[in-house]
Formats: structure tokens, sequence, C-alpha cells
């Protein structure tokens, strides 16, 4: 289900009065909905505390850490498949940041592990006139973005642990992409490929009108 477009403030009021209902009706019953609600929908709920389940396909794929693969080609010198232990080999890297979706909810201090995509990089080698990178998700239909200045970013990374545990299928596992400093959207979920590409390709929700450069706090329309 679509995400819909960034709130406002009437929204956030909204998200207020939600919050109400868990007072009326008990947090369990809360989140019962909440449970109901990604189930059903994908969409997420819009109730404060916690993660959404997003996708834009009908479900959740599955794949093991065994059978993962992450192709990473273009205009490299070395293209290359990656396996799940060929990431782990890979020098790890700890963030803790708030996660921001763009429709306004979000999830304080989450703990990520992974491997920064700049370390990806350099193994692969990106070739003069290497501008931007395509990543696509096994999902067969997500698509996102980000120039290589905004990938070797510090808090830009292929994330395996979410929260102290691998990163769960509903989360985008076995390997997710995390853009710390940009909205959720850029975090394609389902990894499989990253694309080396002499210039920024629009991705899934660039198509429905959100910014390409992502900023948190300043695109769409926030700031
Ligand atoms: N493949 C895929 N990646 C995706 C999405 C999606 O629907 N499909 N949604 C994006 C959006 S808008 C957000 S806010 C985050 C949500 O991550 P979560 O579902 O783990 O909460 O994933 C991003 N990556
Ligand atoms: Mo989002």
């Amino acid at each position: 289900m679509a995400e819909g477009t960034p709130v406002g403030r009437r929204v956030v009021l909204g998200l207020v009065g939600l919050g109400a209902l868990g007072v009326a009706f008990g947090a369990g019953a809360q989140d019962a909905v909440q449970r109901a609600v990604a189930n059903v929908s994908a969409g997420g709920a819009l109730l404060p505390g916690g993660f959404r389940y997003y996708t834009v396909t009908s479900g959740f794929p599955e794949r093991s850490p065994a059978a993962y693969r992450l192709r990473v080609d273009g205009l490299v010198e070395d293209a290359a498949t990656f396996t799940f232990t060929d990431l782990a080999a890979l020098p790890q890297t700890r963030l803790t940041q708030t996660f921001h979706c763009v429709t306004g909810w979000t999830v304080p201090d989450v703990r990520w592990t992974g491997v920064l995509v700049r370390d990806l990089l350099a193994r692969v080698k990106p070739r003069a006139g290497a501008r931007a990178l395509r990543m696509y998700s096994f999902d067969g239909v997500y698509t996102e973005s980000l120039t290589m200045a905004q990938a070797a970013r510090p808090d830009t990374l292929l994330a395996t642990g979410m929260q102290g545990k691998p990163v769960t299928s509903r989360h985008g596992g076995p390997v997710r992409m995390y853009v710390g400093s940009m909205y959720g959207y850029k975090g394609t979920k389902w990894l499989n490929r990253i694309e080396v590409v002499d210039r920024v390709v629009p991705g899934y929700w660039e198509h429905r009108g959100y910014d390409v450069n992502a900023w948190v706090g300043r695109s769409n329309g926030y700031g």
C-alpha cells in the first residue's frame, strides 16, 4: 500500500489523537491494532510507538542469509557478487540514530550494524565517470538512488543488524540499506543489487513525488 504524502501539522494532530486511543483501550489493544494493520495493509498504521512495516508489493519477501546475494556492478573495475558471509568479512560499523519516515513517524535511537557503502565500494573500485548508485530490491519493484557523495557518508549503511538482532524479513532482511541523514524511503529493503551509474536515476517514490535528495528536515516540504 502507498505510504502517502508527507504529513503536515493537521496529520500530526491526528497522531496525537490516536495516541489517546492507547489510553482509552489500553496499550495491548493498541499493539494488536497496529499488528493487525501492519499485517493486513502492509501500509503501516498511523499509531505511535515504533516501526511500521512497509512494502510496495503484496508481501514481504523471504531470503535466508545462506541464499542471499548482493550484486555490485556497473561502472566499476571489479564487479562482484557478495554473499552474506562476504559482507560479514568486511569492516563492520555500528550506528545509533533516529529513523525518520517522511510521513512523520520516527523511531529514536535505532541501533544499526553492517557495512558502510563506502567500504563496499572500495572493494569494487568505481571507475572515472561514476556519479551515482542505483539500488534494487528482490521484491522486484523498489529502487532507489544516491549520489556518490551521499553513498560515501559515514551513516550510509548496508544494514545486517537492527536493534541488536539480524534484520528481519519484514524490515527488509537479510540486508537492507539505511541512509541516516535522509528519510526512510532512501533505505531500500531486501537489497540485492547496487549498480554504479553515470547519473542519478530517480527511484520508486521519487517517481511518485518525493524529493531525490531526501535530507531529513530539509526536503519534501520540511524545513
Ligand atoms: N523494498 C522496499 N524498501 C523500502 C520501502 C518499501 O516499501 N519497499 N519503504 C521505504 C520507506 S518509505 C520507509 S519509511 C522504510 C520503512 O522501513 P521499515 O518497513 O523497516 O519500517 O523502508 C523504505 N524502504
Ligand atoms: Mo517512509
